[in-house]
């Protein structure tokens, strides 16, 4: 049983599938802090988790075009040899609300609901300096493959890569990290080291990351080729050509409502209390959260808790919260959200023009049924 050495794991996550293990915790607890739980991190897992013997000896290989000598680094050359930098970076897979694209139309993959995202403080060093110590000359460049120690069957691990412009570029913040919120990072995130590409999907950032190999391609792994791709809604399995689209990098704007829940009844004039997270990719940071209890007739601004960091660096998500008071009419109401972020990118009203065929990256005005009586 190649899943017979999995850790314990927190009794409060929704699993979405046991082996490999896929699960987001309760809404609720999602929102609870602004710095996910290592604990209560959503966990995404396309493989056997792969057995780490021992740290001592783990190294990370640097290789490729554009490197004459290629270098090894234990993990104690990439804690002295380079400065140490800790950045607060939302990690959300391209998956996060499929269930909601679901619902409008049949979509292939795991049934995530609005908790496939988490953020994190991660402490570790820079791509940059590393790259730059390998002397790594960026014009030979096309992209940064990442290589994991996690295998398929037939013993391909998996991997993912980024253009080069990101990786070489010490603004973008690509880090290697063997932190996370200040402790050693558990087995399911990818100790020892995992690699954090800010405000790019949870797939291009790799656990368990061992080879990282400079390239003029980009990764030819089924994660970065034959999925991880959005089409067109009129595209679906009889007509689908994955060589002819891009992979998803950045990822744009979402939000969505964490409580109340689906289903929850108020009594009429009385307050409740909307609350949930928002979030854009590329650095974007998030103006306003907008939340509407008619049905998107009118809207209120919600209160946002967001941390201070750098313009068109901010990687780190949107909390938000907002007080209403229920109508004085019985009945079933419908509570939306939706946020806009720094370049006023706003979320589509609904799935009809982003559907697609693996239900990526849905990011719908988000709602919630609730009842007054
Ligand atoms: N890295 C490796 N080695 N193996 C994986 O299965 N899954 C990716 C990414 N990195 C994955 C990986 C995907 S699709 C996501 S969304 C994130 O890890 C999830 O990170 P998390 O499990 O720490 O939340
Ligand atoms: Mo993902």
């Amino acid at each position: 049983d190649l899943f017979a050495h999995e850790p314990e794991r927190h009794p409060a996550f929704k699993i979405n599938s046991a082996k490999p293990f896929n699960a987001e915790p309760p809404p609720l607890l999602l929102i609870d802090k602004f710095l996910t739980p290592n604990a209560l991190f959503f966990i995404r897992n396309h493989l056997p988790l792969p057995k780490i013997e021992n740290v001592d000896t783990f190294e990370v290989e640097i290789r490729g075009v554009g490197i004459e000598r290629p270098i090894s680094l234990k993990l104690q050359d990439l804690q002295k040899r380079f400065k140490q930098h800790t950045i607060t970076s939302t990690v959300q897979c391209a998956g996060n609300r499929r269930s909601h694209m679901r619902q409008f139309r049949e979509v292939k993959g795991l049934n995530w609901e609005t908790s496939a995202i988490s953020n994190a403080e991660w402490t570790g060093v820079k791509l940059a300096d590393v790259l730059a110590y390998a002397d790594a000359k960026e014009d030979k460049v096309g992209h940064v493959l990442f290589q994991g120690l996690d295998t398929d069957h037939d013993g391909s691990p998996y991997e993912a890569s980024i253009p080069a412009e990101t990786a070489f570029d010490p603004r973008r913040d690509v880090m290697l990290v063997y932190k996370m919120n200040g402790e050693e990072i558990p087995i399911d995130h990818g100790y020892p080291l995992r690699v954090i590409v800010p405000g790019t999907v949870g797939a291009r950032q790799v656990k368990w990351v061992n080879k990282i190999i400079l390239s003029e391609i980009e990764s030819q792994s089924h994660w970065q080729q034959n999925d991880y791709k959005a089409f067109n809604s009129s595209t679906d399995w009889h007509n689908v050509d994955f060589s002819k689209a891009e992979p998803i990098q950045e990822y744009p704007l979402q939000s969505a409502i964490c409580e109340p829940k689906d289903g929850i009844t108020y009594k009429p004039g009385e307050t409740m209390t909307l609350k949930g997270y928002a979030w854009s990719g590329g650095g974007r940071g998030i103006l306003r959260v907008d939340v509407s209890t008619d049905g998107g007739k009118t809207w209120h601004t919600a209160r946002l808790n967001q941390i201070q960091q750098p313009r068109n660096r901010t990687w780190a998500w949107t909390l938000w919260e907002v007080a209403l008071p229920a109508p004085n009419e019985k009945g079933e109401i419908t509570l939306i959200c939706k946020a806009t972020d720094t370049s006023h990118n706003a979320q589509p009203e609904n799935a009809e023009g982003i559907w697609n065929l693996r239900g990526l990256i849905h990011n719908a005005w988000h709602n919630v049924k609730v009842t007054v009586e």
